[in-house]
């Protein structure tokens, strides 16, 4: 497979004015006939370019004609993926049918099918499964649909924009036609097809325009699309608020389906859905699954603007729609729940993952150099460090500026297909500053480590933060140079109260821009204790030399909540380091007091959030821990966490049960957020009172699975009691939740996962055995994610059993997902590419596995491109 380079960038060779499409959906095959209109682009030099179209192997071709006269097999050449046609006028209309079968396409990409259901997933390369095409973000076009179907299977057929017209055929068919008013290139092309049920719901905008919304699912699910609606309707409303930007057409829809390769798709007015990111009930869906809910739905609608109306010229720019709508919906979401909890929980996921991949084979800049297959560029760096990355502009320019810049930029673009480095000269153009050292950010792979000290002197009363920055060398790229880095700091005086800064604030950003820079702030009566990277204001990984105490003292007295939490986080890494090395020594563990003194103040505090609470008293997660180590001892930190958690549970077991028993509050549920947050902290309070393995919390803990009227209290309590040592107990209640919820699919997968995340020795054959159960699908990604990731991700003990079983059993899942769905099976190889962070015999084992899967034959160019660049 080759290389595609972002320096060999082309304008496409002719501009689309018009696509019409016909589709006759059939049992056996669909037949797609394309009618496009091209004109020669003028802003392209050579006029002697011919025609290249991208077309899938799959692709049948039927006819082929140009301005209605059919072309020989020597007027054209088929070259690998490509079409060529050659000797063209400056304009003309290319009519091309194909013949695919969506039946049988098991990668999801293109028009395939889903539980008897006609969709498409287009994005990226997508449509080259549908019909020859410049499948190509910067070609955009006006699109009219034809869908042609049998009417009892298929009553509802949908496209993008509006339906101008349609009836009914012989032979039981019957046919729509729909009509996009707006240009767009064909990764935002979406068909349906299927009975389908939905909510509807009205919104009117700004301006005063009625928009009609509906919802689609099977009529099974109907009931479960309330809070999608709801948050859809306070979408609209908030990008209207917050951003200026009202919706376009008459009419919005979703369309929910069970096979999805990843969580949803912005099609122009009509967005696909995996149905674990659009359906809610209590009932059926914790609370975590709600705000998935919320974001989704807010992150597909916002897209609407941030990709749909400005896209991107190529795919290397893809940070520029994601990062920036990923941006948004996590502002959305700060501003709908706790904006506190959501920058934890966003930044927890960058330090863990992202950092990770920043770290690993595959690392790359938000805006890559370089790909073979662009699916495998859906990652942590071009979403979440690419929001980050939006993040600081926002904080260096502040919010108004940044809201002049996000307007400039949609003025100014709007239509276009556009790169980030247009996207930061808008904000350059709208601040009036100068941010080429910015763009460093979109440009340079690896994640910065900055190490600061403080320097008090009394004398003068002056405070000097000494900084300095360095970049490790990442897979991708050697050296870095210095990064402009926003370090938002407070200074604490030793009574907990922030001390006002040089201009009278009590954050201020400080614009780190070499490798070494020192800071001054004056007037500083005592030696202050310093909060620094308030609210996390860059993505890098922060040394300062904090002693237990002062981190005590920040847990309990910074003004930045995230800061609160990030000092308890350090705290326990601390801790838990030294203990891993003990444990590593084969020293007896002994846990010291001001963990569980901190702890137990922060449960005593009445006065806090509870949602924070809940926070704060969550242990570093395991792959936090295995990130943040040189080499990943995977028995030292299980052991180490488990060890910990025990040792707080029973020293602060009667406060976690008056925790319990004050928040299991009888009341209706509601995904509130106070809600949310008195679950969350009883649940914690619950695991920690399982983690002393007493009887009498096991019977708490069944009381709650039985009594639960909601998915949280019950999908938690089923977890712990499953991953308990009680075993017996363990099968009663997983018997128990599968006779109830056997058809609920959803439902199905959270009891797949709890299984899956089973760290009780044995998991792996019991996740082997759960591959035959009829409750799995090995064609549908939902239930691979439940099973197979969750297995491979989250059981740690189990997957890396040193007998090198899991890592056996992953290869062998790959090398039959590499055909059938090669985005999954590339995106399941993550855990095994991580293989040069074990010590040697475990590395030896995961390479091994990697080799096998490298020599199995007919590798897909996803599975190629991970494999290859993680053995290199
Ligand atoms: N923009 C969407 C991307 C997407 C996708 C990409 C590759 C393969 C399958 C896919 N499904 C959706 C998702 C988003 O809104 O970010
Ligand atoms: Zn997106």
């Amino acid at each position: 497979p080759s290389v595609i380079y972002l320096k060999d960038y082309e304008a496409p060779a002719f501009l689309v004015e018009q696509t019409d499409l016909r589709f006759e959906l059939e049992e056996e095959q669909t037949l797609v006939r394309s009618q496009v209109r091209y004109s020669r682009n003028p802003g392209c030099v050579s006029r002697q370019r011919p025609l290249v179209l991208d077309g899938h192997e799959s692709l049948e071709l039927q006819r082929l004609s140009i301005d209605g006269e059919v072309l020989s097999a020597q007027d054209y050449r088929r070259e690998g993926e490509q079409l060529v046609i050659p000797d063209l006028p400056d304009s003309f209309t290319l009519e091309c049918v194909t013949r695919i079968e969506p039946q049988n396409n098991t990668a999801l990409e293109g028009l395939y099918k889903s539980d008897g259901m006609f969709c498409t997933q287009c994005e990226a390369e997508g449509f080259r499964r549908i019909t020859f095409y410049q499948d190509r973000p910067d070609v955009m076009g006006l699109f009219e649909t034809t869908i042609v179907a049998d009417k009892q299977r298929y009553p509802v057929l949908l496209s993008n924009g509006n339906l101008v017209d349609g009836g009914d055929e012989e032979g039981g068919k019957h046919w729509v036609r729909w009509q996009d008013p707006f240009p767009k290139p064909a990764y935002l092309f979406a068909l349906v097809g299927g009975d389908l049920e939905y909510v509807e719901d009205r919104y009117t905008t700004c301006s005063g325009r009625q928009i009609a919304l509906k919802i689609f699912a099977e009529a099974k699910d109907l009931d479960k699309l309330e809070y999608a609606m709801t948050s859809l309707k306070q979408s609209m409303q908030w990008d209207e608020q917050v951003y200026g930007r009202e919706y376009d057409l008459d009419i919005f829809m979703i369309v929910a389906v069970d096979f999805f390769n990843m969580g949803a798709m912005e099609n122009k007015g009509l967005n696909i859905f995996n149905t674990s990111c659009v359906l809610a009930h209590p009932k059926t869906t914790v609370d975590t699954g709600f705000q998935r809910v919320e974001g989704v739905v807010a992150h597909e609608y916002f897209h609407n603007w941030s990709g749909n109306r400005v896209t991107c010229r190529d795919w290397f720019q893809l940070s520029l729609k994601e990062g920036f709508t990923v941006f948004r919906d996590a502002e959305f979401s700060a501003d709908m729940n706790s904006r506190t909890v959501k920058r934890i929980e966003d930044v927890t996921l960058l330090r863990t993952a992202q950092f990770a991949e920043d770290a690993g084979p595959m690392a790359h800049p938000v805006r890559p150099a370089s790909f073979i297959e662009i699916s495998n560029f859906y990652t942590l760096t071009v979403y979440e460090k690419g929001c980050e990355v939006v993040r600081m502009l926002r904080t260096l320019l502040g919010a108004e500026t940044f809201r002049k810049g996000s307007d400039l930029y949609f003025d100014r673009h709007d239509g276009q297909a556009v790169t980030t480095d247009d996207f930061v000269q808008a904000m350059a153009d709208a601040s009036g500053r100068d941010m080429s050292r910015f763009k460093l950010w979109y440009s340079q792979s690896g994640t910065p480590q900055l190490s600061i000290s403080g320097e008090y002197d009394a004398e003068h009363q002056r405070y000097t933060l000494h900084m300095h920055q360095s970049c490790p060398a990442s897979a991708d790229m050697a050296t870095k140079q210095p990064f402009l880095i926003p370090v938002a700091v407070g200074l604490l005086d030793p009574q907990g109260g922030e001390i006002p800064l040089n201009d009278g604030a009590t954050t201020e950003v400080l614009e780190l821009i070499a490798a070494e820079q020192s800071f001054v702030f004056e007037n500083i009566p005592v030696e202050p204790i310093p909060s620094l990277l308030r609210d996390f204001s860059a993505p890098v990984k922060l040394q300062f030399p904090y002693s237990s105490e002062q981190l005590v003292f920040l847990m309990q007295h910074d003004s930045d909540g995230f800061n609160r939490w990030d000092a308890a986080q350090q705290l326990a890494v601390g801790i838990m380091s030294g203990l891993i090395g003990d444990y590593q020594q084969g020293r007896e563990l002994r846990l010291e007091p001001a963990l569980i003194r901190a702890y137990e103040q922060v449960l005593s505090n009445q006065g806090l959030d509870k949602a924070m609470v809940a926070k704060v008293l969550t242990l570093p997660t395991e792959a936090y821990l295995s990130e943040l180590a040189e080499e990943i001892d995977v028995d030292a930190i299980y052991s180490v966490r488990r060890f910990v958690r025990e040792t707080i549970a029973a020293a602060l077991a009667p406060v976690f049960l008056q925790v319990y028993h004050d928040n299991n509050l009888v009341e209706e549920y509601s995904p509130d957020a106070a809600s949310v947050a008195r679950r969350s902290l009883k649940n914690l309070a619950l695991a920690y009172l399982m983690a002393t393995g007493k009887e009498d919390y096991l019977m708490l803990a069944q009381q709650q699975f039985d009594e639960a009227d909601n998915m949280t209290d019950s999908q938690a309590a089923l977890t712990l009691i499953v991953h308990s040592e009680h075993r017996q107990a363990a099968s009663v209640v997983l018997e128990s939740f599968y006779q109830r919820w056997q058809n609920e699919s959803l439902v199905v997968n959270q009891w797949l996962g709890v299984q899956a995340s089973d760290p009780t020795a044995g998991a792996l054959m019991r996740v082997q055995a759960l591959l035959e159960h009829p409750a799995y699908d090995s064609t549908n990604p939902n239930k691979i994610r439940a099973l197979i990731a969750v297995f491979c991700a989250q059981n740690i003990l189990n997957f890396h059993n040193s007998d090198g079983s899991g890592y056996r059993f992953l290869a062998d899942q790959i090398i039959v997902l590499n055909t059938q769905n090669p985005q999954i099976a590339s995106r399941l190889l993550t855990p095994l590419t991580r293989w040069r962070k074990y010590p040697a015999e475990r590395s030896a084992l995961m390479k091994a596995e990697l080799e096998r899967i490298s020599v199995s034959g007919n590798l897909s160019r996803d599975v190629f491109e991970v494999l290859s660049k993680s053995l290199a």
